[in-house]
């Protein structure tokens, strides 16, 4: 149903508080002059030509003409959303942050986004993700800036444009779009060796999140806490998603970038429309600021690194629950503006070189994509507390300052405003360093920066044999769809150094010889917490396509509720829209559904060709094409897709087969089970909470 009180014409008493350029009943220019006609342009007569007196079609139509704005360099494709963080109350010792006090709530706004793509491209893109947090604290707008994968391409921010040029689309054709399977972005990795780490996580399953709602987020860079006597300690952060780290595979990437390429904004939206809210704990990787920034041999500084949770593990310290979709994706979700140098006392930065270059990015982009130095009144950036900045006029000033004397020290404005920490009632811990920091001025980078290849094959060999398939094809796709010999042979001799194995396959499907590792790459010991399987978790708006005959199915109501009350989301599929015998809704038809919807598909009943499948004609048989099928071709390709993509399908009587069969499904696989009405919901829960059916095309090795 409609909410009638946000409908624009509702009356005058219900518009309080809204946009003023929302805040009359009737329509009016933007100068508040009342319009009785937008539909037709002032001319002199009815076919004359049209007088440039139209202020209303001018003003309407220049509006228009500059609706846009630039879209990020990087990071241009995104979904957002609000919520709220509520703190644990156990970081007191080493962070004086407000927010960070117990019980603490702090509002939040969350983006996500890919990074190669630009503004309109695929959610699903092989690519790494960002994962941008603002905290509204009472001190002051925190952001953490940070992406779903813990390492980074680079060490250093000089190397950031040419990493982005890679990737980008080639300039002369201006293709591929959101894609790094070509030349530039080979040729770029395998000739700067440092990027090898975070390509390697882009290969792996990493790259293609099944959600948002079931990334990991990471900080990457090495932060510094100050604790409340001032001691500094530095720090990792991490967000950990309630519902585990779960991806597509491939296939569904790829489907879903042409059937869906909304595929995880709408993921996010819908979930929280449904009250699924998505739910991450923070997380911190505590190490002594002893001055060297190294742990155990893992240089801090360096952003190409990470460390593995058995050696530092992360501590929680509270929880982020995002509860409300923007109500505006251009007033909120692309005007938001984020920036690592957004820091609230208690958090500061270190000397890592790419985050040193990321504090000047930032603000320099903001210029450009929001169109002035006054991006902080635009309502999303507007810090929750209360701010006296002294700056004064610029492009989109919106405020009306008061006083004479924006300059500290003043007489004229009573001095005002004080020092902070002069403030009554005010106390914010001194920032001491324990180290002294000089050297000679040059462009160099430490010896600890040249190890580029023993973390990513630590990766590498902490992954389950499933997860190491899927990089070996990830890798053979994207050298794949590079034309020049040379960067392919160079980047197998790059996977040479990581591990023999992935390097041999890749090689085969390339037609190379395997090459030999030609560096002593260090062993270091494996993490199984870097594997996403093996594990069960909540399964919190997991969607279940039930897929019906004609008429529906005779307890699809009850099954449908039974699905919900396990809080996954059923989706009824049918013949054609509408509603089911039992008076169900029907979501999707079998013309306009495809198997990426689904995490686990229900056969209700006997799926026969329906009137309208063209059997040999339809685009989206693709299967068993037959005069006569046992199934509708369309639910054969269903469950074909479905059956690949590692998911249960689960039959409610014997007739369900059919559809099995015409796939050529055998009835035993793994994950295929018929079930009666009474077990399904808890059968489903249960596979699904594993995320695949993983035993179904076990991985050699
Ligand atoms: Fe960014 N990055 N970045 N970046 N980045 C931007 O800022 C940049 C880096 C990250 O949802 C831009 O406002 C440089 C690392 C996220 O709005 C730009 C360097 C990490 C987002 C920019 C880096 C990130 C951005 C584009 C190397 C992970 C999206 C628009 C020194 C820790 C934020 C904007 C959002 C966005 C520059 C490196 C994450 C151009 C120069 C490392 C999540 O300023």
């Amino acid at each position: 149903m409609t909410n009638e009180s946000a409908h624009p014409t509702e009356s005058r008493k219900n518009r309080e508080g809204k946009a003023p350029s929302q805040s009359a009943e009737h329509l009016t220019t933007s100068q508040g002059s009342p319009l009785s006609d937008t539909d037709h342009s002032l001319k002199v007569g009815e076919r004359g030509p049209i007088l440039l007196q139209d202020h209303h079609l001018r003003e309407k139509i220049m509006h228009f003409d500059h609706e846009r704005i630039p879209e990020r360099v990087v990071h241009a494709r995104g979904a957002g959303a609000h919520g709220t963080f509520t703190s644990y109350g156990n970081a007191g010792d080493f962070c004086a942050a407000d927010f960070l006090k117990p019980g603490k709530q702090t509002e939040v706004f969350v983006r996500f986004s890919t990074v190669a793509g630009s503004r309109g491209s695929m959610d699903t893109a092989r690519d790494t993700r960002g994962f941008a947090t603002k905290f509204y604290t009472d001190e002051g707008v925190f952001d953490l800036v940070g992406n779903n994968i813990p390492v980074f391409f680079i060490q250093d921010g000089m190397k950031f444009p040419d990493v982005v040029h890679a990737v980008k689309p080639e300039p002369d054709r201006e293709i591929p779009q959101a894609q790094s399977a070509h030349n530039t972005f080979w040729d770029f990795v395998s000739l700067h060796t440092p990027a090898q780490a975070h390509t390697l996580w882009n290969m792996s399953d990493r790259g293609i999140p099944r959600s948002y709602r079931m990334m990991e987020g990471f900080g990457v860079h090495t932060f510094r806490l100050i604790g409340p006597e001032g001691k500094p300690s530095l720090v990792k952060f991490h967000w950990k998603p309630k519902l585990g780290v779960h991806s597509l595979t491939w296939e569904e990437a790829q489907l879903a970038g042409g059937a869906d390429p909304d595929f995880h904004r709408r993921d996010l939206a819908d979930a929280i429309e449904a009250g699924a809210f998505p739910e991450w704990e923070l997380g911190v990787q505590l190490f002594e600021d002893d001055g060297t920034a190294t742990f155990q041999g893992i240089d801090l500084l360096d952003p190409t690194k990470f460390v593995p949770e058995e050696l530092a593990p992360v501590q929680l310290i509270g929880k982020m629950v995002l509860d409300r979709n923007p109500s505006n994706y251009f007033a909120e979700t692309e005007q938001v503006a984020f920036h690592p140098g957004h820091l609230v006392p208690g958090i500061d930065i270190t000397d890592d070189p790419l985050l040193q270059a990321r504090l000047f990015s930032y603000l320099d982009t903001q210029l450009t994509r929001l169109g002035g130095p006054n991006f902080s009144q635009i309502p999303v950036n507007q810090p929750k507390n209360p701010v006296n900045d002294m700056f004064r006029d610029g492009f989109h000033q919106h405020n009306i300052h008061e006083g004479v004397a924006p300059y500290q020290p003043n007489s004229l404005d009573g001095g005002c405003p004080f020092m902070a920490d002069l403030a009554e009632g005010q106390s914010f811990p001194a920032l001491e360093y324990p180290q002294e920091t000089s050297g000679a001025k040059k462009r160099s980078e430490p010896v600890s920066f040249s190890d580029h290849y023993s973390q990513a094959r630590l990766f590498y060999r902490s992954l389950s044999a499933q997860e190491r398939e899927h990089i070996k094809q990830a890798y053979s796709f994207e050298l794949g769809k590079c034309t020049d010999a040379a960067i392919r042979e160079r980047q197998v001799q790059c996977l040479a150094e990581i591990d023999g194995d992935l390097a041999a396959s890749v090689a085969t499907a390339l037609g190379l010889e395997a090459p030999a590792a030609q560096l002593d790459v260090e062993d270091l010991p494996t993490s199984s917490a870097l594997s996403q399987i093996g594990s069960s978790w909540p399964v919190d708006g997991r969607q279940i396509g039930i897929v019906v005959g004609l008429r529906g199915y005779p307890q699809d109501r009850a099954l449908a509720e039974a699905i919900s009350a396990k809080g996954m989301t059923p989706l009824i599929v049918a013949p054609h829209a509408g509603a089911t015998d039992s008076g169900l809704e029907i979501d999707r038809t079998y013309f306009t559904t495809r198997s990426i919807e689904f995490d686990a598909l229900v056969l209700a009943g006997a799926l026969p060709p329906v009137g309208d499948a063209r059997v040999p004609l339809d685009t989206k048989a693709g299967a068993d094409v037959s005069d006569s099928p046992a199934a509708d071709p369309r639910v054969v390709l269903l469950v074909q897709e479905a059956y690949r993509q590692s998911k249960p399908i689960l039959c409610l009587d014997e007739a369900s087969f059919g559809a099995l069969s015409a796939a050529g499904i055998a009835g035993e696989a793994p994950g295929v089970e018929l079930v009666d009405a009474q077990a399904l919901a808890g059968t489903l829960a249960e596979l699904v909470a594993a995320h695949r059916v993983w035993g179904r095309f076990p991985a050699e090795g």
